[in-house]
């Protein structure tokens, strides 16, 4: 290959590049209204109440255990390791807590009523308020500085 053809190679790739550089920015500029279109017409998350029983979230999934009763030590330890804590409610759909399990560890197996936000691409919460429900008594309960 002589110089100068190597040079009009380059040259035509670096062309080729640069329209190929040109469509995808029209393509991303072309796609950003109709995605905030798609955002303010569909909100990512919305507000909700969950109540239910507070599991660990790998022992309730691989192997159907409870929060409480013979499983409710290995669910505290499961918590503290920082394995997801979840919420079953009366239905039998599981949400999972989006907040470090640790904070949550002692109320594995209690029925517990959390106040937040519901993610729309899964079934989890955000917790904003937690309370726990002894006897008929809802209690709030205090959770670590900074976890949610
Ligand atoms: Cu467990």
């Amino acid at each position: 290959m002589t110089r100068s053809r190597f040079t009009s190679l380059t040259l035509l790739l670096a062309t080729f590049a640069l329209g190929v550089g040109s469509v995808a920015l029209a393509r991303a500029e072309e796609g950003t209204p109709a995605a905030e279109k798609q955002m303010a017409t569909a909100p990512a998350e919305q507000p909700a109440v969950v109540e239910g029983e507070m599991v660990d979230m790998k022992c309730y999934v691989a192997m159907d255990m409870p929060g409480g009763g013979k499983h409710h030590e290995c669910a505290v330890k499961c918590a503290k390791m920082g394995i997801p804590a979840g919420v079953v409610d009366k239905g039998g759909e599981v949400f999972t807590v989006l907040a470090p399990a640790g904070g949550l560890a002692d109320l594995m197996g209690k029925t517990v009523r959390i106040t937040g936000t519901k993610a729309q691409k899964s079934t989890a919460i955000i917790p904003e308020k937690v309370e726990v429900k002894e006897g008929d008594k809802w209690t709030e309960v205090k959770l670590p500085e900074g976890m949610m």
